[in-house]
């Protein structure tokens, strides 16, 4: 996603206090976007996508995930870190303890921390007709002109080789907006997989990448 040139501070704990704020975020970078869209044309730009801001309004009947809004903090999660001494922190967590849910009181955080790798890992088993689904929020520190710190989604195989490389976000993109992130996984159906998240901060300014309803959906069998 090309978002680099839209620069959009919002507080994170009031856009998560209620679907009107949400629309009327979705609407202002809407008509921001379409405001500038004929200067941007000229300059070589050639895609633009809009976040995707939305409540998960769709019905998820069956959702292989465990524990995919976070709710039962670490519960089905596998989390690791490289963060040591005043670095050491954790992954999952409550309001109460910094991290920021957009639903619920528990939310992941990766990142944050300079010079750490972060990730969070869950096995799950493919549903037929799978979507995943998850929301995401960047917030940095970093410069916004150059690629410094990463966030990946990654599917491995049980023995632990890559699958499928799903998205590298960065700190580039949108900061303090929630996101969702969607991908069509049907192809992967009846497939035993691990789902990563997974966080690289350099060694110089940090950026955080938040986490919180994870979802793949499908059919039971
Ligand atoms: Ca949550």
């Amino acid at each position: 996603m090309n978002l680099c040139s839209i620069s959009l501070k919002s507080g994170g704990e009031a856009f998560s206090k209620g679907l009107l704020t949400r629309l009327t975020l979705v609407i202002l970078i809407g008509l921001f976007t379409w405001a500038i869209a004929p200067a941007r044309a000229q300059v070589h730009i050639h895609h633009q996508y809009l976040p995707l801001v939305s409540l998960p309004a769709s019905p998820c009947p069956f959702n292989a995930m465990t524990n995919g809004g976070f709710e039962q903090d670490d519960a089905g999660w596998t989390l690791y870190s490289t963060g040591t001494g005043y670095k050491v922190h954790d992954l999952i967590g409550r309001i109460d303890e910094g991290f920021s849910p957009l639903f619920g009181v528990f939310a992941a955080r990766l990142g944050g921390y300079e010079g750490v790798v972060d990730s969070i890992q869950q096995p799950v088993l493919i549903p037929d007709q799978g979507v995943l689904s998850y929301y995401w929020k960047m917030y940095t520190y970093e410069e916004p002109d150059t690629i410094y710190d990463t966030f990946n989604v990654d599917l491995y195989n049980p023995d632990g080789t890559q699958l499928a490389h799903l998205v590298t976000h960065n700190n580039k993109e949108l900061n303090d907006i929630w996101v969702r992130d969607v991908f069509d996984l049907s192809s992967y159906a009846g497939q035993p997989v691990i789902l990563q998240f997974y966080s690289y901060n350099d060694h110089y300014y940090w950026t955080m990448f938040d986490i919180d309803e994870v979802r793949l959906c499908g059919l039971e069998d």
